[in-house]
């Protein structure tokens, strides 16, 4: 995969040198380029930046560096409409399932805005060279895009073949499934006086799936119930169901529902 960001703060990104993104780069899985988008002015002071029209706080991001920037990556690229990802609080959610649909593709480019935003018709005009998709990673507010793109680059390079070792690892994990994931342990079985949950010692290999998944459930009710809405409970066994009513839930047309007055 190509992937290609453009800001006025390279050096935020240097990040994405360490760890398991920096060795996928290393081992040609990842061509990533971080581009200053002061290269493509031509004043002497390198403006990116100015006042809003209608007034107000704060500053706009000027259109043309952005438009010959993102030209000259469109024009080296091989990818036919490149996806181009805008980082904004004001941007579709960002999810698990959106990184598993990055992944699949030739290249991604991401535009990091700082100040109040980048002039609108960039965005507009970005169409006619990119697939456009303005990207949020949840509701706050972040200085500049910078950030959000550590997260989402990680994000997409982590789902890319051969970049996580053990594929099996991306299986099981949060959100994989539409769940939290379970609580995990490891080495001593008691520590200051608090066991290992006694099942996972047991050596049943069907108790310990069950257990784990029913944890999944647990804590998905509790700290994120609003992930259950989309869950698929049509086909539960009976001890799923078990586990759900006790949180409160019934399964009614195969989707569960909060129980009135449910604890
Ligand atoms: Cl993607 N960008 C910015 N600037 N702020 C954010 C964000 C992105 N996601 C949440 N807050």
């Amino acid at each position: 995969m190509r992937i290609d960001v453009v800001s006025i703060f390279p050096e935020y990104l240097a990040p994405l040198e360490l760890s398991l993104i920096g060795k996928a780069r290393q081992d040609g899985l990842l061509d990533l380029a971080v581009h200053d988008l002061r290269g493509f002015t031509s004043d002497r002071h390198r403006t990116v930046d100015d006042t809003p029209y209608g007034g107000g706080a704060g500053m706009v991001m000027k259109a043309e560096p952005w438009a010959l920037a993102l030209e000259s990556i469109a024009g080296e690229g091989t990818a036919a409409k490149p996806v181009l990802i805008v980082p904004s609080p004001a941007g579709e959610r960002f999810t698990q399932a959106i990184a598993h649909q990055l992944a699949e593709e030739e290249q991604l480019v991401f535009a990091c805005g700082r100040y109040e935003g980048i002039d609108e018709r960039v965005i507009d005009w970005a169409r006619e060279h990119f697939r456009v998709r303005p990207m949020s990673l949840g509701d706050y507010v972040l200085n500049g895009g910078e950030v959000a793109v550590l997260a989402m680059v990680e994000a997409v390079g982590r789902l890319l073949p051969g970049v996580v070792g053990n594929p099996e690892s991306l299986v099981e994990e949060s959100h994989s499934d539409g769940l939290l994931e379970y609580p995990v342990y490891t080495k001593p079985s008691e520590w200051r006086g608090r066991e290992v949950p006694p099942v996972l010692l047991s050596g049943n290999h069907g108790k310990i799936a069950q257990w784990r998944r029913h944890e999944q459930f647990r804590r998905t009710a509790d700290r994120r119930p609003d992930l259950l809405s989309d869950f698929d409970a049509s086909n539960l066994p009976r001890a799923d169901r078990e586990v759900f009513a006790e949180l409160g839930y019934d399964v009614v047309d195969g989707r569960l529902m909060r129980r009135e007055g449910g604890t």
